[in-house]
């Protein structure tokens, strides 16, 4: 196993893609043992009546001369679809405590989940339970609590919309509005920050953007790993000159060279294409100053007389201009290039660029969302894009690149725990029950309330929520607390282990694997980032005959827990077209017609007004808000502090790692790993490839700290270094998060290093 391989450092001189990712594609499904049905999966993935990749969630492309995956996503269904099954035996070898002591890689590695597990304590082994055994045991807490608000259901992206759906109305008649989704941690900054300027939480692109779009900007979002196949629109642009502008503290390789595993040209003559034609390599945080500085740069050449803003675009629909203005130019260059680390020519450079362009598109990730001030943050790139009317004409907009491949479309069909009244009212009049109307809690709030004793259940739909959230060791303590803990999952993790006084693994049907009920083959929906619903029909069998789908599961637990509940769950268990005319009643004004809609081959699209220039806030415009000043985090006083950003390998999904590996970052073998400016390094006085400790920054009085990691030598800005999620939440504080999404800020922890005696 490559985890018991001696660590090495290399650096990756090649493209990104080509060979290798196409060597790397072979190798994981020989490695799950699953070449031959493997490779038949993924001839349907991402097809019309195929599957959608569980991966990430890029839109599928409008045309089929091209198999429509990568290499990441044939990981991802690799691990899927493996040989290996975590059985019944498995579970009575292996004591919970004895698991504990294996790495989440070990643990996943074990195959699929293939029966309910419950915990039994005086053994401490996970025992095999029926179904009925198991919703009966869920129906027993959530009845024995003295208040709905005492239970936390969380939600992956992964869960389609039919399963994500009737969850919200489950939980909603049940009595409480406590959704903690992996979307708090990830993009929820997009789902908050943006309403208010653009009157909607979601981008405005569609992929056909990318072909008339004259700049792309990329900015903290590692394309090549974590949504390679948006790189084949990162390519085509180039190659029509289209300038690219990548933001990076990392000079992530996809985004300077890469080679298209499915160009046969490229492949045969191992060619490849330049992408970024400007990297900036900013600063952790230094975003904020980067676009104040072309927004600055844009209104100096105003004030000299040029016209450089779109005016019509301005005057005719948005509000908050001057104010702006007045406020970006009482802004000082030395402060702006002190703070973004970017000389000014340079970002004069990225506003040449950026005024030239008739269209541009702004994609962005985890770089920016993962700040104190992430929502706010998000404001500023609408600000900057509507200084140029980038909304609602062809080849424009804003891109927020999702994660979870179905994380977009949970919110939207109601995993929200800050749900609008219309759409409460809206629920109240399709089920005849009241639905509770104050709000519940995020991720950081459903762990205060376990720390605090007023959680009691908590029941994970998919993900990984423990290795997931801030302060490991806290989230532990919290988790432990628990009267009741249920994993439904694919795969065995630490989430199952880390559990409460009872504890259930539930296993389901996997996005690959097709769905037979009764009433015959179902299918399932998600909504990618760019809004397109569509359908996803498994091609796979069952991994085993005692997995349920996680539209069944949700229906039992409810039936288990509400006997009087106004919803016919029976109806909707065995029939997903009927789950989805109580979408299309619940939502008539973007999911009217569903059934017939989902006919398409490609589905369909719902409605982004501001596509059209219509601006759903609540004075009907287009708000230019202002973020005084140029920091997104709080100061930290002290000269030792580092920035540290915790980011993914290019194998790994989430807490999922597929080996030690980071090729593109020229890494084998390890992830206790800093990649650190040799500048910085030397000054700490650390040797090359020393092992370190870091301990954050923190005022509360916890001590938290990752010991045995090895420093790099890396092309970092001075003062940021980087590392792998989740070996070191550890170290992010539950209390650091965005005030306004409840993002944690896992971009910009402030540690300082401790050097091992
Ligand atoms: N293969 C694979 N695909 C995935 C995932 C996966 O784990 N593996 N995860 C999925 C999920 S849930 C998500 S949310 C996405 C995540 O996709 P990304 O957003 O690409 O995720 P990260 O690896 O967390 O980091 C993003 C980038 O931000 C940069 N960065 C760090 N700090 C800053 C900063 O202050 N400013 C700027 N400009 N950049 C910064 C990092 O160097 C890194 O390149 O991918 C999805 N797709
Ligand atoms: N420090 C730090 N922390 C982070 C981040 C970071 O960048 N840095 N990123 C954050 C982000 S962006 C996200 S989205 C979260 C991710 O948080 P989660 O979504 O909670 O985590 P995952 O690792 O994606 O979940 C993996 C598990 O999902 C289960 N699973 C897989 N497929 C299915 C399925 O089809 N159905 C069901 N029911 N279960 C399934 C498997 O059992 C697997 O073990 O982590 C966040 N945490
Ligand atoms: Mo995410």
């Amino acid at each position: 196993m490559s985890e018991q391989k001696i660590p090495r450092y290399k650096a990756y001189d090649h493209p990104a893609g080509g060979w290798g990712a196409a060597g790397a594609t072979a190798k994981v499904l020989m490695q799950q043992s699953v070449i031959a049905k493997g490779s038949k999966a993924l001839l349907s993935m991402n097809q019309p009546g195929g599957f959608k990749c569980p991966s990430c969630a890029f839109p599928d492309a409008d045309h089929t001369k091209k198999l429509e995956f990568c290499e990441n996503g044939a990981k991802a269904l690799a691990w899927e679809a493996t040989k290996h099954r975590a059985t019944r035996e498995f579970f009575a070898e292996h004591t919970v405590q004895e698991l504990m002591a294996q790495s989440d890689y070990w643990l996943e590695m074990q195959g699929r989940l293939t029966e309910p597990m419950r915990y039994d304590p005086v053994s401490d082994h996970y025992v095999p339970c029926s179904w009925d055994e198991a919703f009966a045991l869920i129906g027993r807490h959530l009845q024995a609590l003295s208040s709905p608000h005492e239970a936390e259901f969380y939600t992956s992206g992964r869960t389609p919309n039919e399963a994500a759906f009737l969850y919200s109305i489950f939980v909603r008649e049940f009595g409480t509005n406590n959704f903690p989704d992996c979307s708090n941690m990830c993009h929820e900054p997009t789902s908050r920050g943006l309403p208010p300027a653009i009157g909607v939480g979601k981008g405005t692109i569609v992929l056909d953007d990318f072909e008339h779009a004259e700049a792309i900007f990329v900015i903290g979002q590692n394309t090549g790993t974590n949504s390679p196949r948006m790189m084949s629109n990162l390519v085509e642009a180039r190659k029509r000159n289209a300038p690219i502008v990548a933001v990076n503290p990392m000079p992530e390789r996809a985004l300077i060279r890469f080679a298209e595993p499915q160009d046969v040209v490229q492949m045969a003559t191992f060619g490849s294409t330049e992408i970024s034609s400007e990297f900036v390599h900013i600063r952790i945080g230094g975003d904020l100053a980067l676009i104040k500085g072309i927004m600055k740069a844009m209104f100096e050449r105003e004030a000299a007389g040029e016209s450089v803003l779109d005016h019509e675009f301005l005057t005719e629909h948005t509000v908050g201009l001057e104010a702006l203005r007045e406020e970006v130019m009482s802004l000082e260059w030395s402060q702006i290039v002190q703070v973004s680390g970017i000389k000014k020519e340079q970002i004069l450079r990225c506003a040449e660029i950026y005024i030239r362009s008739r269209a541009t598109i702004i994609c962005y990730g985890m770089g920016l969302t993962q700040h104190q001030q992430g929502s706010r943050l998000l404001q500023q790139v609408a600000n900057l894009l509507m200084l140029r009317g980038n909304f609602g004409k062809p080849g424009a907009g804003i891109a927020p690149i999702r994660g979870h491949s179905n994380v977009q479309g949970d919110r939207t069909v109601g995993i929200d725990e800050k749900p609008t009244q219309r759409y409460l009212d809206q629920v109240r009049d399709v089920f005849g029950f009241e639905p509770p109307r104050e709000h519940g809690h995020h991720v950081v709030e459903s762990i205060e309330a376990m720390l605090a004793g007023t959680a009691k259940v908590f029941i994970g739909m998919g993900g990984n929520f423990i290795h997931a959230v801030p302060d490991t060791e806290i989230a532990y303590r919290a988790m432990r607390g628990l009267e009741l803990t249920v994993g439904i999952a694919t795969k065995l993790n630490r989430g199952h282990l880390v559990h409460g006084k009872e504890a259930l693994i539930l296993p389901v049907v996997a996005r690959s694997e097709w769905i037979h009920t009764p009433l015959g083959e179902q299918f399932v929906t998600i909504e990618d980032a760019m809004s397109n619903v569509t359908a996803s029909r498994g091609v796979l069998e069952p991994v085993s005959e005692h997995v349920l789908p996680e539209v069944e599961i949700v229906c039992r637990m409810a039936m288990a827990t509400l006997p009087d509940s106004k919803v016919d769950w029976a109806a909707c268990m065995h029939d997903y077209n009927h789950v989805r005319e109580l979408i299309a009643a619940v939502y008539p004004s973007i999911y009217a017609d569903f059934n017939e809609r989902i006919q398409a081959p490609r589905g369909f699209h719902l409605d982004i007004p501001p596509r059209r220039r219509e601006w759903p806030t609540p004075n009907g415009k287009a708000n230019i808000l202002v973020l005084p000043g140029l920091e997104v985090n709080d100061l930290v006083e002290d000269p030792t502090m580092l920035r540290l950003a915790t980011v993914r390998s290019h194998d790994q999904y989430n807490t999922t790692i597929y080996s030690y590996n980071d090729r593109y970052r020229g890494v084998y073998n390890d992830r206790m790993i800093l990649f650190m400016n040799l500048e910085d390094r030397v000054a700490r006085g650390i040797g090359k490839e020393e092992q370190v400790s870091l301990e954050t920054i923190s005022s509360d009085g916890v001590c938290r700290r990752v010991d045995g990691l090895t420093v790099l030598d890396y092309p970092m800005p001075r003062g940021a270094i980087a590392g792998y999620y989740p070996e070191l939440n550890p170290l992010l504080p539950l209390d650091y998060f965005d005030r306004i999404s409840g993002t944690p800020a896992a971009k910009s922890i402030p540690v300082r290093v401790v050097i091992s005696q």
